[in-house]
């Protein structure tokens, strides 16, 4: 007898009997596994991307060898909360709302019960593991706030431990922004303990299938790491990020707005305090230790033998400036802020290959519930990357785009990127003559058509920013003068702390 006849049959059979076997046929070994392995503010200095030349990522590129890794991936915003919501809910920024680092979306009563991905998973039978930051801070990590998002919730994120005193007195004192080493042990560090936790979470597996999903803090301020993986950059080899002095001379003054008052410093503060070799440094050293811990999880999972039957997917939520374009930190959308590592491996992904097709990290949510093969999603507005899992030449018809604040976007195709902003001031990049985005290149006429595509992709529903948006919100009137988080700002007010 074939196989679908069988399954004919005890169908039949299921149904003469008074139940279904049809969800027996579908549990356990038919249905992929997911581990979902998330890095807070990981640019692209990661050994596959190419970003520094230095960058130390074995375990994370052997995990591109084992599957498919997307060098042209962006997030949907370069900043943890709306980055995140969008990619667990698969929407669009600008259909949510969701701008800044609040509001957590379920607060907000129209998105209140959009379906998130371990959702989807939990209503197909999967049990749901998280650890540390999948959404931001504390967000959906227990009922308080709306569904319950996770079966098992293992350690929270945190940079902890930290040196007694800030190592490095920042112009804005925020806690948080410092990086360096001090004494330390890598075993009392949050990302260690996510990584212990997700490693007894595989050997302790049931038949159940599961969808694990573990959130490492670093590379995010504070960049602290234990003098073993400074010892990996030694300071007089060190390789200072490549930049272009005035590199924002021929960029508009709406693009200062982005980020116009930050704690995170500008490249101006890292020159005159002697600070940007350190911060090159401990970045480095930072996303050579969160490499060793996705080493244990990996690791773990080929030790259980679950290699075969799950579906590995690792991103970024937004990448992260070290002086280019003469800041440091998000909030911007140029590649140094939105280019993501994003590699799938496992069941139905071809192993090996590198993609150059824009990619979002919108595209994971309709992916995952391609690959598993569970039945559909609704309202997802990414688009499936199975083509491109399987072919790294297949075409992604769309280019990727970013959103930041309000109505400003980024539109990332194969060979440019475009930015307009909410007050129609614009650059054009030639990704490929210039991959560090020096020459703004918007008012060339012959360039004209190639402005008009981008332009037309950028999405029509632009929503305002959701009730209770606070933390980096930017609004704009159609006036000379912004607001950016609640003081307003006039066109000739100097950008602050940059001094001539
Ligand atoms: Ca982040
Ligand atoms: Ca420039």
């Amino acid at each position: 007898m074939t196989v679908p006849c069988l399954i004919r049959r005890l169908c039949c059979l299921s149904v003469f009997v008074g139940f279904c076997l049809l969800p027996l046929l579908t549990t356990g070994a038919d249905k992929p596994n997911v581990l979902m392995i998330a890095i807070d503010d990981q640019n692209d200095w990661i050994g596959y991307l190419g970003g520094h030349p230095q960058s130390r990522t074995p375990n994370i590129d052997a995990l591109a060898g084992r599957g498919t890794a997307f060098t042209n991936a962006h997030c949907q915003s370069p900043l943890c909360n709306p980055s995140r919501t969008s990619l667990m809910t698969g929407k669009r920024p600008g259909s949510t709302g969701i701008y800044g680092l609040a509001p957590w979306f379920r607060t907000v009563p129209e998105l209140a019960d959009l379906e998130t991905l371990p959702q989807y998973f939990m209503k197909h039978g999967y049990t749901t593991y998280g650890a540390g930051k999948i959404y931001h801070g504390g967000y959906g990590q227990n009922k308080k706030n709306g569904p319950v998002e996770w079966d098992h919730y293992g350690p929270r994120a945190t940079g902890k431990p930290f040196p007694p005193k800030k190592l490095v007195n920042t112009p804005q004192p925020h806690r948080l922004v410092d990086w360096g080493t001090f004494d330390h042990k890598d075993e009392d560090k949050g990302d260690y303990k996510i990584a212990e936790w997700t490693v007894s979470q595989l050997n302790n597996m049931d038949d159940t299938p599961f969808f694990l999903a573990c959130g490492f803090f670093l590379p995010h301020v504070p960049c602290y790491a234990t003098q073993k993986w400074f010892d990996l950059f030694p300071e007089e080899e060190l390789q200072l990020p490549l930049i272009q002095r005035n590199d924002r001379d021929d960029t508009p003054r709406f693009s200062w707005y982005m980020h116009w008052s930050l704690p995170e410093p500008r490249l101006q503060f890292l020159e005159e305090a002697g600070e940007w070799k350190n911060l090159t440094r401990s970045y480095l050293a930072c996303t050579a230790f969160v490499d060793a811990q996705v080493g244990k999880v990996t690791a773990a999972l080929k030790k259980n033998g679950l290699e075969k039957n799950t579906i590995v997917v690792l991103w970024s939520d937004h990448g992260w400036h070290i002086g280019e374009k003469a800041i440091t930190g998000k909030n911007t959308l140029w590649d140094d802020g939105t280019r993501v590592p994003l590699i799938f491996a496992g069941p139905g992904i071809k192993s090996g290959q590198l993609c150059g097709q824009p990619a979002e990290l919108l595209d994971i949510y309709p992916s995952l519930v391609d690959l598993c093969g569970q039945g559909p999603a609704s309202g997802l507005e990414g688009l499936s990357l199975v083509p491109q899992l399987q072919d790294a030449s297949a075409k992604r018809e769309r280019p990727a785009i970013t959103t930041h604040n309000h109505d400003n976007h980024g539109v990332r195709s194969e060979n440019w990127r475009y930015i307009q902003y909410a007050d129609g001031s614009a650059e054009l990049y030639d990704m490929r003559n210039d991959p560090n985005e020096w020459t703004n290149l918007i008012d060339k006429p012959e360039l004209k058509e190639v402005v008009e595509w981008h332009k037309k992709q950028i999405p029509k529903v632009n929503k305002k920013p959701a009730p209770n948006s606070a933390h980096r919100i930017l609004l704009y009137d159609g006036s000379a003068t912004v607001n950016w988080e609640g003081k307003d700002v006039g066109p000739n007010d100097p950008i602050p702390e940059i001094t001539e």
